[in-house]
């Protein structure tokens, strides 16, 4: 059993100080259908690459945490049956197990920034489920980014959340929310989730400044999240959205879905019930997002080494 092992291209660049990019597996294997997962999996770290900056999936194959998967791993998790959705705290216990398992964000930030990894990618955080007042379904994405120094670039928060309390939560828990180049929230399927954040940045530049000077001051412990909305012609119809969460939660209810698998049910319930229409956008975000927090990465390596 072993800490944690690094893909060779990616222990390479980490030590040359050359740009990565951290990539999330349970998107792969929870978040997507297949065949489809193994494709986006592949199209997301190709997103990274062509930006110069070196992908890095992370995942535990057989009890081992892998920075920077290779393609047979990749694929593995993506087809495999039985690969755990492990949090920070099932980390360990995989290891015991020797099992296979795919990693949140909560996960994926905090092996991020244990392997120095600076910028991570993701489609949507986990947040705050509605009916959380009864249910206490809080994502431990919340809690991990409050205390994991990594930049996160997500399309805001899932849009089967409820999104303004867990806007007020992240800002309970201290963690950075920077619209990129808007000021309004997005809603990850939906382009506007209709709240508002108090900062917008322009320029993959800017956000390595803001990287820069939070390091620099050294104060902020937590994570800081850049919320990157998909154009308006590239979201999923809203009236179609609404129809189908309703139906999706109500699904919920039914069937007594509750726990880890509460977020991959409603995913595969959008695919399913929007015939297709929910996973391409769903795809359109993760890459947009790579590609995004690529070019962050880029820029922030390329600032002069601070004094
Ligand atoms: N973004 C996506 N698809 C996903 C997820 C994010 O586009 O499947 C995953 C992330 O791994 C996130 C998890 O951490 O959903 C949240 O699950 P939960 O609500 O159980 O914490
Ligand atoms: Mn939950």
């Amino acid at each position: 059993m072993q800490e944690v092992r690094y893909g060779q291209r990616v222990r390479q660049a980490l030590s040359k100080h050359l740009p990565v990019v951290a990539l999330e597996s349970t998107i792969i294997s929870h978040g997507l259908p297949r065949p489809r997962n193994l494709v986006v999996a592949r199209d997301i770290e190709q997103a990274v690459r062509d930006q110069g900056v070196v992908p890095a999936t992370i995942g535990v194959v057989g009890g081992d945490v892998v920075v920077g998967l290779d393609d047979d791993e990749l694929t593995r998790l993506a087809t495999a049956d039985g690969v755990a959705k492990l949090s920070v705290r099932d980390l360990a216990v995989a290891a015991a197990a020797g099992a296979d398992g795919a990693t949140t964000v909560a996960s994926t930030a905090a092996l991020a920034a244990h392997a120095g990894i600076h910028v991570f990618a993701t489609g949507g955080l986990g947040g705050v489920h509605r009916g959380a007042s009864e249910s206490f379904d809080e994502s431990a994405d919340l809690v991990t980014l409050a205390r994991t120094p990594v930049l996160v670039v997500c399309a805001g928060v899932k849009s089967i959340l409820d999104v303004g309390a867990t806007l007020e939560r992240l800002e309970t828990l201290g963690v950075t929310v920077v619209g990129y180049a808007t000021k309004r929230f997005p809603g990850f399927y939906l382009t506007d989730s209709g709240f508002n954040v108090d900062w917008s940045l322009e320029t993959p530049e800017q956000v390595a400044a803001l990287l820069r000077a939070r390091q620099a001051q050294g104060v902020h412990p937590g994570a800081v999240v850049v919320a990157n909305p998909l154009p308006p012609s590239e979201q999923l119809d809203p009236a179609l959205h609404e129809r189908v969460l309703a139906e999706g939660l109500a699904g919920l209810e039914r069937e007594g879905v509750t726990g880890k698998a509460v977020t991959p049910y409603l995913l595969a319930h959008f695919h399913e019930a929007t015939a297709g229409a929910s996973l391409e956008v769903n795809i359109r975000i993760i890459v947009r997002n790579a590609t995004l927090a690529a070019q962050i990465a880029a820029a922030y390596a390329a600032l002069p080494v601070a004094a």
